[in-house]
């Protein structure tokens, strides 16, 4: 998309949220998650790059996001697609080369836009170079960089561990007769990061990556790090587990979340903090409780920025079990912690547009809503911002499989739909890696050239937190509402509300609407009760607190 730009009043207001940034860009900011495979193709291969993604930077600009977090860029045999590095100094041949990176880096630095990419650090590919050389000897080099056991009697494995796919956690390796552990596929063998060569050696990956401008990063499963060094077998799973780890049987106590993994996350943090600006250490905390989360913001200033919230994003889209959410998370972050709030993922739940709202236009549009005007960093999910669903693919084609569920992740991989065009805009190939959903149904380009679209629903939420401050940092209070709603106030001024329920609900309150996600009732008086149909939400400016 080319013609857009930014008004003087944004620019400067824009300018005036720099300068408040020293306590982290993010606070107060957006990020938006794009799939790099599936976002922009720029040579026609049908798989998203570097450079479409710098082509693309002026719609991010319009949009007007401030954070643009990228899943794995790095070389790999694509096993689970980047999640198993095979170098993790280099850039993926398919997205580019480093230079496309550091072009990338620095022209969204022109639109205020910084780069946030995952790093891999529990586990590497079977190819890379240190785990070639940790299998060809019991005495190599690199040996000790992963995690190797004898068999047991008569050859059985060493112990009851269960990966996260809900298969056994071991490997036999025929050439050096031990087995090595993996806590996902047999592809992507654990690192022992018990081992101070195996620490360093990130933190040099760290800084390589830290020195080249980049906003931050996102650190892949961080609760699997450190395993039991007594190798004890893992307890069976109780009702406190997630429901993973009950239908895998067991609760993974002993393979993953050793309480030590909060040391490593506090030394990433202290090298973090030596750069300035400040940069992003967005933890990918896959832990089933709010309580489990919160530890790893550590005190607040000395762990992770940013915490991945799995208990909202799989709440049911409904008021009771939300403000729950909502309240429990807010309730127990540290003092000066920062929340983040993600509804969609490229992982196993998918798109919050199918998942929660059902591909209904006015649930999505709420989801939204709710999303950007809840206190914390939102991340909107690629895709999400026009409503995109997960179209139906039949069998499973390209993602590495969930063996306990048995669901596809490719659902919610699917290639941006820019255009109702053949390749969707996407790319100019008729072979998309994954194939392409419905674009007639949601595309950028019609969504662009129409104001009552849930695109412009998006940026003009986007603008008005950042003329708004109450919107943007302002503290978040609940307050009671009728059944089947969820309302409360941020800062001085803001008051939001959200009817999830089938019929129509009045909620006290008093002010003008400044968005409604039906946008015919922007600006509309409420003198003292605001009437919100089902499916309907939004943001006051309150005379009334
Ligand atoms: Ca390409």
């Amino acid at each position: 998309m080319t013609g857009h730009s930014r008004g003087k009043t944004t620019a400067n207001s824009r300018n005036q949220r720099a300068s408040a940034a020293r306590r982290g860009w993010w606070r107060g900011g957006v990020i938006y998650q794009a799939y790099p495979r599936s976002w922009s193709d720029s040579n026609g291969d049908g798989i998203g790059d570097l450079r479409g993604i710098i082509d693309r930077l002026d719609y991010l600009e319009w949009l007007g996001i401030d954070g643009l977090w990228l899943n794995p860029l790095m070389p790999s045999p694509d096993h689970d697609w980047g999640y198993d590095v095979s170098d993790y100094k280099a850039i993926h041949p398919a997205m580019g080369t480093l230079d496309d990176f550091d072009e990338l880096v620095a022209q969204a630095a022109r639109r205020a836009i910084r780069i946030v990419f995952d790093l891999v650090p529990s586990h590497t590919s079977d190819r890379h170079a240190w785990f070639l050389d940790a299998r060809s000897s019991k005495s190599s080099r690199y040996r000790d960089y992963y995690v190797w056991r004898r068999p047991g009697p008569r050859g059985s494995l060493p112990n009851n561990w269960m990966n996260y796919f809900g298969r056994a956690a071991w490997s036999f390796d025929d050439g050096t007769g031990e087995y090595y552990m993996h806590n996902f596929s047999p592809h992507q063998p654990q690192l022992n990061w018990w081992n101070a060569e195996v620490r360093e050696e990130f933190d040099r990956i760290l800084n390589f990556w830290l020195e080249r401008g980049i906003g931050g990063v996102r650190l892949d499963a961080v609760q699997a790090l450190l395993y039991d060094k007594q190798f004890r077998d893992n307890p069976p799973a109780t009702r406190a587990d997630s429901d993973k780890e009950r239908r895998i049987g067991q609760r993974l106590k002993y393979n993953a979340n050793h309480p030590d993994v909060h040391r490593i996350v506090r030394r990433w943090h202290s090298l973090a903090a030596q750069f300035d600006p400040q940069r992003l250490l967005l933890g990918e905390t896959w832990v089933p409780s709010i309580r489990q989360m919160v530890k790893y913001y550590g005190n607040g200033t000395d762990e992770f920025d940013l915490t991945w919230n799995l208990t909202f994003l799989r709440s049911p889209f409904a008021s009771r079990p939300l403000r729950q959410i909502i309240e429990l998370t807010l309730r127990l972050l540290p003092d000066d912690a920062w929340a983040a709030w993600a509804a969609s993922t490229h992982d196993d739940e998918g798109r919050a547009t199918t998942r929660w709202c059902g591909g209904v236009p006015a649930t999505i549009r709420c989801a939204m809503l709710l999303l950007l005007t809840l206190r914390g960093t939102p991340i909107i999910y690629y895709g999400d911002e026009i409503g995109m669903t997960e179209p139906l693919l039949g069998k499973m084609r390209r993602a590495l499989r969930d063996e306990e569920s048995g669901r596809s992740r490719d659902g919610s991989r699917t290639p941006m739909q820019w255009k109702a065009a053949p390749g969707a805009g996407f790319t100019s190939s008729t072979q998309p890696w994954l194939p392409l959903g419905d674009a007639s149904v949601a595309n950028v380009e019609t969504q662009s050239a129409d104001r009552g679209s849930v695109l412009w629903l998006v940026r003009d939420l986007l603008a008005l937190r950042r003329t708004f401050d109450d919107l943007a940092v302002g503290e978040l209070a609940l307050v009671s509402s009728p059944a089947g709603t969820l309302a409360w106030h941020r800062g001085k001024s803001a008051f939001i509300a959200v009817n999830l329920g089938t019929s129509m609900r009045r909620i006290r309150t008093s002010g003008q609407i400044l968005i409604c996600t039906d946008r015919t009732r922007d600006q509309e008086y409420v003198a003292e009760w605001l009437e919100l149909r089902s499916r309907e939400a939004v943001v006051v400016r309150s005379t009334s607190r």
